[in-house]
């Protein structure tokens, strides 16, 4: 695919009154303003000698002890990020959710009550990029590990903060996560050597923002003939910026940008995160370049750029030197690749503020430009893991995954892997049936994928289409060990210590429609049923999903707290007495 030269020349705007209160954009979250808290890790750590050079986090995470607790009730709001209304799924009342944080080793103890009305909906919390050994029913994911927190209904998700590092937590119940009910995950740890930064100013969630309803969105998707939605805007921090010409609905022209605090000749850690549904972003600060320290909870070797690529899911720690004046001020940019998702407003923007500027004016600065290659994310190469780990050469298992997509029976659209489309039943937690003993994988929609007892599994998936996937595997990082279009020629990039992720953008088809393949491996460490699907939410609500099943003897063995199959006794009574509200095909209720 061409290279593509990118820039947004010019000056944004000068005006800088916010034309509407934090409360009227965000409710009760205060991300992208100057009262966010400046983080720190939380009295009582712990890890002492462990370093992220020489510890094996996989294996080695300490155990405080300490719990964190958190009472998420989760309702629906409307409120207006950038200007317009919109009605969205709040957490506390805040959009984006609350930001919970923990030291490494530390216990999450986190209390959902769904008072989701009108419409009621089931919902469901997955905590990404968590390992979850030995509480795999703490997923998060309705039909698999759990059955939908019923409305009305609350459950406890208690479960170790394993690894350190920058993560989200966001709902796994149909495009819930589109309409805003996701928030940030920060887990306190070592610092890598020779690292040192004076500030962290916490989360910078990217993500793209629809004005309608996710269950609009999902019945666009889900209609014949097909409706495309796309998004309407681009936002860090859920806050930004919507030209009012552009739409006949009531809009605020100035709903104000996020603010970040800066320092001169101090360096600032941001921790970005890519809560987009759809959609690549291509993260810049004007004017200065930064270091990545960290991938998706992998601590990296750092490097210097001025651009960082993430697909949907995908995170990167940063630190940003403060080269500003002490009275100067400069525009972030985030902007959302129009190659490979088709955004009517793509450039979401924030400001820096530096500690004696004026902040009633806006920056008056000039893109970086960069180069956006393909779809595909930063090469495999340029990421080394700090603590290196290298995979089996003769993984126990191999298998090949083909990704298509095409009209079922009826005429709608639906992701094929393998051929098959995915079609979760609500009424069940498939975890749940195999810790039983109950073999129910005869049913070939579930998708199960049953890996036994292999101690590894390398898969070569294959994308027949020209959009790309970011894959997100539960439970696990893998190491992704070559990508390309057409055949792999067997060969691994940094054999002896791959980049490993929990999130991977699998490329397009190429314009010689060579299928994009990625060969990822992984160890089978983690007992448990673990999702594997592409992170793009009208994908997944269209069956694009995959049920990892991993040493299933060992997952008879477990004792699983019955407040798990509360939710399926609660569903099912729900689901028995109404009509649920469950618009898409990947996690319906069939009754
Ligand atoms: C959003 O809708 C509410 C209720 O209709 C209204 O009071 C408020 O002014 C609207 N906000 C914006 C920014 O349009
Ligand atoms: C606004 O409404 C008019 C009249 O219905 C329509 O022609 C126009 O396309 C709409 N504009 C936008 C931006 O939706
Ligand atoms: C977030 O992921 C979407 C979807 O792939 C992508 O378009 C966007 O560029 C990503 N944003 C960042 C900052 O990486
Ligand atoms: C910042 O201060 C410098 C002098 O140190 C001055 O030249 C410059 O004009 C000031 N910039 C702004 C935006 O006030
Ligand atoms: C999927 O179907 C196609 C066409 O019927 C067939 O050629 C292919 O072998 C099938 N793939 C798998 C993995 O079953
Ligand atoms: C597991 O077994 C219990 C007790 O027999 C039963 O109530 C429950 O429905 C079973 N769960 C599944 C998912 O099969
Ligand atoms: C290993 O995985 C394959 C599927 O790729 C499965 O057919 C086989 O039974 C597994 N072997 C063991 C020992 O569980
Ligand atoms: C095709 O997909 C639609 C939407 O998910 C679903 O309602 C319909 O039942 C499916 N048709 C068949 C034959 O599976
Ligand atoms: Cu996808």
């Amino acid at each position: 695919m061409k290279n593509l030269i990118k820039s947004i020349i010019g000056v944004v705007g000068l005006v800088n009154a916010a034309g509407l209160d934090q409360t009227e954009t965000n409710g009760n979250s205060l991300l992208g303003t100057f009262d966010a808290p400046v983080l720190s890790a939380l009295p009582g750590s712990t890890w002492g000698e462990k370093t992220l050079e020489t510890t094996n986090v996989y294996k080695n995470s300490p155990n405080t002890g300490k719990l964190r607790k958190y009472n998420f009730d989760i309702s629906r709001g409307l409120l207006a990020p950038d200007g317009v209304n919109a009605s969205l799924i709040l957490v506390n009342g805040a959009f984006p959710g609350p930001t919970i944080e923990a030291n490494w080793g530390d216990t999450f103890q986190i209390t959902v009550n769904n008072k989701i009305e009108g419409p009621e909906a089931g919902t469901s919390l997955h905590w990404h990029g968590l390992l979850q050994h030995e509480t795999p029913w703490m997923d998060g994911v309705p039909s698999v590990t759990q059955c939908p927190i019923a409305p009305g209904q609350s459950f406890t998700y208690t479960f170790k903060a394993d690894r350190p590092g920058t993560s989200w937590w966001h709902s796994h119940y149909a495009a819930q996560t589109a309409g805003g009910l996701h928030g940030a995950m920060i887990i306190h740890g070592p610092i890598p050597a020779g690292v040192t930064y004076d500030y962290d100013l916490g989360p910078v969630l990217l993500s793209d923002h629809y004005f309608i309803d996710y269950r609009e969105l999902l019945q666009g998707y889900l209609s014949v003939p097909l409706d495309l939605i796309f998004s309407d805007n681009n936002l860090i921090n859920g806050k930004g910026q919507f030209d009012c010409s552009k739409t006949n609905r009531t809009c605020t022209p100035n709903a104000g940008y996020s603010k970040f605090r800066f320092r001169s000749g101090k360096t600032h850690l941001l921790r970005l995160i890519n809560t987009s549904a759809e959609g690549l972003q291509h993260f810049t600060i004007d004017g200065h370049s930064f270091q990545v320290i960290e991938f998706d909870f992998v601590p990296i070797k750092r490097f210097t750029t001025s651009k960082v690529t993430l697909s949907p899911g995908q995170r990167a720690n940063i630190l940003v030197k403060g080269i500003g004046k002490p009275n100067s001020s400069y525009w972030v940019r985030s902007d959302i690749d129009a190659v490979c998702a088709a955004p009517s407003q793509p450039h979401a923007l924030a400001q820096i503020y530096y500690e004696n500027s004026d902040i009633t004016k806006a920056p008056n600065t000039n893109a970086t430009p960069y180069t956006a290659i393909g779809c595909g994310t930063d090469p495999l190469a340029s990421t080394v893991p700090l603590y290196p780990i290298a995979p089996p050469a003769n993984p126990s298992t191999r298998k090949d995954l083909d990704i298509t997509l095409g009209f079922n029976q009826t005429g709608f659209l639906q992701w094929y892997m393998n051929n098959v489309t995915f079609r979760a039943d609500m009424n069940l937690a498939l975890l749940s049936a195999v810790n039983n003993g109950t073999e129910y994988f005869g049913v070939p929609e579930w998708n199960v994928w049953d890996f036994g007892s292999n101690s590894s599994i390398r898969m070569l998936m294959r994308n027949y289409h020209i959009s790309p996937h970011p894959m997100h595997l539960h439970g696990h990082d893998f190491w992704i060990l070559a990508e390309g279009h057409g055949d792999w020629d067997g060969k691994i990039v940094n054999p002896g210590n791959p980049i490993r992720r929990d999130t991977h953008q699998l490329l397009p088809m190429d314009a010689e429609n060579r299928p994009g393949y990625a060969v990822i491996e992984w160890v089978q460490d983690n007992p448990g049923v673990w999702a594997f699907h592409c992170h793009i939410f009208s994908h997944l609500s269209l069956g694009f999903y995959i049920n990892v099943l991993e040493r299933p003897d060992d997952v008879q063995n477990f004792d699983i707290p019955d407040s798990v199959q509360n939710t399926c006794v609660q569903w099912n009574a729900y689901a028995s007495k109404n009509v649920v509200d469950q618009p898409d095909a990947g996690l319906k209720n069939r009754k």
